[in-house]
């Protein structure tokens, strides 16, 4: 698939003085091998998009809420239809097997349009408070250019997170996917047109994060910027738009902690923490990755908990039977690998796992890991401090409460955690002292879209979901009238 930025509804491969863009390599996770290109655009690309944008926002914000919320749907209705295809073009680009693209990214994209155009014909934007002789009201304004940046590991998901409410209130949208996975935002590009979307409302402009991605928030005509991505990037975005005031929405790593209890539901919660560990190969920053097993519960834990991963099938990703597939590129396998070799001498166990997998042709050459499990570590080492983002997760005992509260609560991060517990009083009493955005407690990835979604600590700023989307993607006046 050879992508080309998506700018004023026109695929756009050159620069403005018709140079041809330089073109960057992509690479299929599951065989290594080049499976397209993408442009490698720069701040001149991003400020045609920009101008783009600009043009096109007096009259789309001016649009009902109906009017927006009926391209909302028929956005969602193209994503129906082209379901197969977007699911191939994202396990091929991101390399998890096509059944999870199927049923988890491609549907929830479909999901995300929909519950927008809903939440905006839905949103009350004049908040009144009427005194005597005094009128006060609150306007809902659209911000302007949203520049939104998405990362590799829920593609196609994320970016519809991000553009259904950014549309949804007015304002107009430049994109800036990740380079390592661009291709269905390509395809949602052209469904954009078929869906008679104006010329202008949504831009897509591919290239490096360092290059298009700082161009972007730097730009002084995008007064609002929703990221989501490493957290050492979210710093770098900070920093960049500091000078210009913007309105940021920042959902970075996570190092979330899974507090399994011995009164829990032991069936259900096995089911689920398999899931919470490897899902996606690892890399859903809701994933678990730090398990803390109740003391008299372990060994039973550990016994069932090997013998299951050892089972998850790490194959490729078109077959139904995988339920791995391969990790998104060389050096995040490196970097993965990278973390196991320091768990080994940090004195680390590997309880499973550890190795690439080895497939057959054409998938010898893939990024694939097998799911890796590692006991025995000191709660200060890297493995339980950092955010890996593969299939890896640590296993650590504790004997009381108060102590399973504050080993999930001794990392940089605050995105979710995981309770299994059936005991009431323990489940509320985790939930208001764990330090996270998200809390989960006898389930996992299950929630309202209606709720606030973010993290605290170095997990981010901010919320969207719902209203708080809504919230984030306006701009509000206050009107006092006297008479
Ligand atoms: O994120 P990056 P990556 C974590 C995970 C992963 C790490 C790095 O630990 O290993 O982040 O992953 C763009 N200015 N998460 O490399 O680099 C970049 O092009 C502006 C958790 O994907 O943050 C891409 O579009 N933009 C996360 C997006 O930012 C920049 C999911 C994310 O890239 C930029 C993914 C810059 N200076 C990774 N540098 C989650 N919370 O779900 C990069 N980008």
């Amino acid at each position: 698939m050879e992508i080309k930025n998506f700018i004023n509804n026109q695929w756009v491969g050159e620069h403005a003085n018709g140079k041809a863009l330089e073109k960057i390599a992509n690479i299929g996770p599951a065989t290594g091998e080049v499976i397209g290109s993408l442009p490698r655009s720069g701040a001149d690309e991003i400020n045609q998009a920009v101008q783009a944008a600009k043009k096109a926002f007096p009259d789309w914000s001016q649009t009902t809420a109906e009017i927006r919320a009926d391209f909302l749907n028929r956005l969602a209705d193209q994503v129906d239809a082209n379901a197969e295809a977007l699911a191939n073009a994202e396990s091929l680009d991101q390399g998890k097997p096509v059944h999870l693209a199927r049923q988890m990214d491609i549907a929830r994209v479909a999901k995300n349009f929909r519950f927008f155009a809903s939440a905006i014909l839905q949103e009350t934007s004049m908040a009144t408070h009427p005194q005597k002789g005094l009128l006060n009201y609150v306007l809902k304004k659209p911000v302007g250019v949203a520049g939104l940046i998405s990362p590799w590991n829920l593609p196609l998901y994320l970016l519809s997170w991000k553009i259904a409410p950014a549309l949804a209130c007015g304002n107009t949208v430049v994109a800036k996917p990740s380079e390592l996975t661009s291709m269905t935002a390509h395809l949602f590009s052209q469904l954009a047109v078929k869906v008679g979307l104006p010329a202008g409302v949504l831009n897509i402009v591919y290239g490096y994060g360092n290059e298009a991605g700082q161009a972007l928030v730097s730009h002084p005509e995008v007064p609002i910027i929703s990221f989501t991505g490493g957290t050492q990037t979210g710093q770098t975005v900070i920093q960049s738009s500091a000078p210009y005031f913007k309105k940021l929405s920042l959902e970075l790593g996570g190092k979330n902690a899974n507090l399994i209890f011995a009164d829990c539901d032991f069936e259900a919660m096995m089911e689920s923490t398999l899931r919470s560990s490897f899902l996606n190969q690892g890399e859903i920053c809701l994933c678990n990755s730090r398990l803390y097993i109740e003391e008299s519960l372990y060994p039973r834990f550990v016994e069932e908990f090997v013998q299951r991963t050892i089972k998850l099938k790490v194959g490729p990703p078109a077959e139904a039977s995988s339920f791995m597939g391969a990790l998104v590129s060389r050096a995040h396998l490196e970097k993965v690998m990278g973390f196991i070799q320091t768990a080994k001498d940090q004195g680390g166990k590997i309880l499973c796992g550890g190795k690439k997998s080895d497939l057959p042709k054409p998938f010898s050459d893939g990024f694939f890991l097998e799911p890796t499990v590692i006991a025995d570590l000191p709660e200060n080492s890297a493995c339980i401090q950092e955010e890996i983002f593969g299939p890896v997760v640590t296993l650590s005992k504790f004997s009381q409460f108060r102590e399973s509260i504050e080993k999930a609560n001794q990392v940089k991060y605050g995105l979710s955690a995981t309770v299994w517990t059936q005991d009431l009083t323990k489940a509320l009493a985790a939930a208001e002292q764990l330090s996270v955005g998200t809390v989960w407690v006898n389930t996992w990835m299950q929630r309202d879209l209606r709720v606030p979604f973010g993290g605290q600590k170095a997990s981010g700023v901010g919320r969207e979901g719902g209203h708080h989307s809504i919230e984030f993607f306006t701009e509000s006046t206050t009107v006092n009238i006297k008479y």
